[in-house]
């Protein structure tokens, strides 16, 4: 792949963690890791709504040789993305080959991620919420929590 550098948003034992053992798989060490303090609310701070105006871990801001970057918002996004990236890895079928092996790894994927999510998380704004449409007037399921 191109020289990228990734810098991951991250809280322990939440979505994020799917990337950072993603990237120490493909990467290493080798990625800068910020972590967001989620249950003292700092996701919903200025700061951290220019960077993921969803609120959420994960965040991968990825920079290119060229000094380009984005910020994804999206883990499952950013998990297929960075499998691609590194094929010599050999954790993805190719993507450039129309294969059942892809189909079956592209399927499991977003059962796991999306599906299971959907099942695993109990509040229904949130489960039922697409990225960028959650709402920011109530309690999230965190704050209930501490409650
Ligand atoms: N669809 C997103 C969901 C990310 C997400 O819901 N992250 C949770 C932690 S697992 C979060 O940061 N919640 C804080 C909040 O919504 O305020 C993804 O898969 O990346």
């Amino acid at each position: 792949m191109k020289t990228a550098r990734f810098k991951l948003y991250h809280s322990a034992g939440l979505r994020s963690a799917r990337v950072k053992w993603l990237l120490h798989e493909l990467v290493g060490d080798d990625f800068n890791v910020e972590y967001v303090d989620i249950y003292g609310a700092e996701q919903y701070g200025s700061r951290y709504l220019a960077i993921n105006p969803n609120h959420c871990v994960p965040t991968l801001e990825i920079t290119m040789e060229n000094g380009n970057s984005m910020n994804m918002i999206e883990s499952t996004a950013m998990i297929a993305l960075l499998a691609d990236a590194f094929p010599e890895k050999g954790l993805a079928p190719p993507a450039g080959e129309f294969s059942l092996r892809r189909a079956d790894y592209l399927q499991i994927l977003h059962f796991g991620v999306d599906g299971y999510d959907a099942v695993a998380d109990p509040d229904p704004r949130t489960r039922a919420a697409g990225a960028g449409k959650r709402r920011t007037d109530r309690p999230t399921v965190h704050e209930e929590i501490r409650q």
